[in-house]
């Protein structure tokens, strides 16, 4: 009696399961993860989107089969038969969601005390944020709009913005912080990948948001540091003529 179920329900399972599986790994869903804490991050969120696409593709496989093998005639305006709860059905669905919720957030503490962890050397840098720019300044003296880091080192961005609340994202990193008027937030990643990515402003802040972008532009150590050293001249020589033009000015 219920072997006829088998046949069919196992046919529908495959159809839906292949569906569900082409949309979940033939689109390319996701950017180029180009930092330590994006592959932690995507590991995760892989877990969730495979175990979500199992349960998604039983559930729907049952309805689907149920829907066809148990319809009644038009004609049919019985009630159907009275149901009992099924104990160990019920102990199933509430074990399994139990023991996959505890793993999603035992794993996702692990991933953020990874991603927050502090490394032995970093590259600090001030980003400044206001409606509708950003502007990055070094220890060194440079201030400018694109953001210059090294691959391998781990970058520490201490962040402050001159209005509104605004939201620093790079989404190949996978890591986010808010930047609030007032406080000074930090945000690490340990880039991977020499690559031009943007800094997307991720928080709502007025009608320039959707503009609200700088260049990210992730250098190999050795071009990091030949940028870095031509660029702090070039931030000390313009310093030095705006002082020299001040006093001029003051003389005159
Ligand atoms: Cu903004």
């Amino acid at each position: 009696m219920k072997n006829r179920h088998i046949l069919p329900l196992a046919a529908i399972i495959v159809v839906i399961g292949a569906l569900t599986a082409a949309g979940i790994f033939l689109v390319p869903w996701l950017p180029t993860a180009s930092a330590t804490e994006a592959h932690r991050v995507d590991s995760l969120t892989w877990f969730l989107v495979i175990v979500s696409g199992v349960i998604f593709t039983l559930v729907t496989s049952f309805v689907v089969y149920s829907m066809w093998a148990f319809r009644v005639g038009d004609d049919d305006d019985q009630d159907g038969p009275p149901t009992h709860g099924n104990t160990q059905l019920e102990i199933i669905w509430t074990v399994v969601p139990v023991v996959l919720l505890a793993v999603m957030a035992v794993w996702s503490v692990i991933v953020v005390n990874n991603n927050e962890a502090t490394a032995k050397t970093q590259v600090h840098v001030h980003a400044k944020a206001w409606q509708f720019a950003w502007e990055f300044d070094y220890p060194s003296g440079i201030a400018t709009g694109d953001l210059h880091v090294p691959t391998g080192t781990q970058v520490v961005m201490d962040m402050n913005s001159f209005d509104v609340i605004h939201g620093f994202y790079v989404p190949q990193f996978r890591v986010q912080m808010d930047v609030v008027p007032g406080v000074t937030t930090h945000l690490t990643f340990t880039p991977d990948k020499v690559g031009t990515w943007y800094v997307i402003c991720n928080e709502l802040c007025g009608e320039g948001h959707a503009q609200m972008r700088a260049r990210v532009i992730v250098q190999s150590p050795t071009d990091y540091a030949a940028w870095l050293a031509k660029a702090t001249i070039q931030a000390k020589a313009a310093s030095a003529s705006i002082g020299a033009s001040t006093t001029a000015g003051g003389h005159a």
